[in-house]
């Protein structure tokens, strides 16, 4: 798989679910809508509607409407439990995201025509250690990164069907956003359109217990968690506390916290993974990618 470095902390992956995973997932997230239909989300106090319709799944999900931004248990419209995050998303998770416990939410924007969205952060959750996963389908979306600051300068990203997209560490507070579909550009989607998987750890995890892919929770013994485990830092970093002392090693060596860097052979990650380093349009913007001056604009649907 290719990894593009766009800013510190996010990394590009196009291309990475193949043309036949690509259309699996579309079926699966039917009938992810079909339990949890798409709604439209409404900014904070205005009540603007969103021009992206939403749904969730995963324990958590995320709202917006006139009492602001949220993430809770159920669906605002049919007061039901999200519907499960499926394997095979949750095997994307695993195979980038470099975090050893799972995403709570899988946001899913649909952009029809003429939609977008306006930059801003993901903050609204507690655990910003983990990355957010983003993965997308259908038209091509113009999508900008930039710093944590609101009106700094923005890399800009062609994310066409089948790119994942990674931020944390530095750039986990990046303003981003999405500033139009390119029509035209998928077939995926029989009416067209966008469709976004944002997927985010909520919580900040109990460190005593770790998952690995393909594998049942782990249980540290009992009395180890609050001084054995390393904090979160960036990907892969996490280990590195971890290794530096015997008691660490010692930590690792008993929970299997030590994650190979590519999923082993049968492992859950390797349903989804990419068959063919498949060129997508995205690829040929890349280098160099432009730098833009970005005007201040807040998460909004217009
Ligand atoms: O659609 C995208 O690529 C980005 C979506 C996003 O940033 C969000 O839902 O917070
Ligand atoms: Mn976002």
């Amino acid at each position: 798989m290719t990894a593009v470095p766009v800013v510190p902390g996010c990394t590009w992956y196009p291309g990475y679910l193949s043309a036949a995973d690509q259309a699996s997932l579309v079926a699966t997230l039917r009938d992810v809508m079909r339990q949890a239909p798409l709604f439209q989300p409404l900014m904070p106090r205005t009540g603007t509607p969103f021009s992206v319709r939403m749904t969730n799944c995963g324990s958590l999900g995320w709202v917006s409407d006139r009492a602001g931004y949220r993430y809770q248990p159920h669906h605002p419209e049919t007061g039901m439990p999200w519907p499960p995050i499926p394997a095979s998303i949750l095997a994307v998770w695993e195979a980038v995201s470099a975090y050893p416990h799972p995403p709570e939410a899988c946001l899913v924007n649909w952009y029809g025509p003429g939609a977008r969205m306006g930059l801003h952060q993901d903050r609204d959750e507690e655990d910003l250690a983990a990355p957010v996963v983003s993965l997308s389908l259908g038209e091509t979306g113009l999508f900008r990164i930039g710093g944590t600051t609101r009106g700094g300068r923005t890399v800009p990203v062609k994310l066409a069907s089948g790119d994942v997209l990674v931020f944390g560490g530095a750039a986990r507070l990046a303003y981003h956003g999405v500033d139009r579909l390119l029509p035209g550009t998928s077939t995926l989607l029989k009416d067209g359109g966008r469709i976004n998987l944002t997927l985010r750890r909520v919580t900040k995890p109990d460190w005593a217990i770790t998952t690995r892919p393909a594998d049942t929770p782990r249980l540290l013994p009992h009395g180890s968690r609050a001084t054995a485990l390393p904090p979160l830092v960036e990907g892969r970093d996490w280990l590195k506390p971890a290794l530096a002392g015997c008691c660490g090693q010692l930590v690792a060596a008993l929970t299997g916290f030590i994650r190979p860097s590519t999923a082993p052979a049968g492992s859950s990650t390797t349903a989804m993974r990419p068959t063919l380093g498949i060129s997508s349009g995205a690829c040929s913007t890349w280098p160099p990618l432009p730098v833009t001056a970005d005007t201040a604009r807040s998460r909004s649907s217009t």
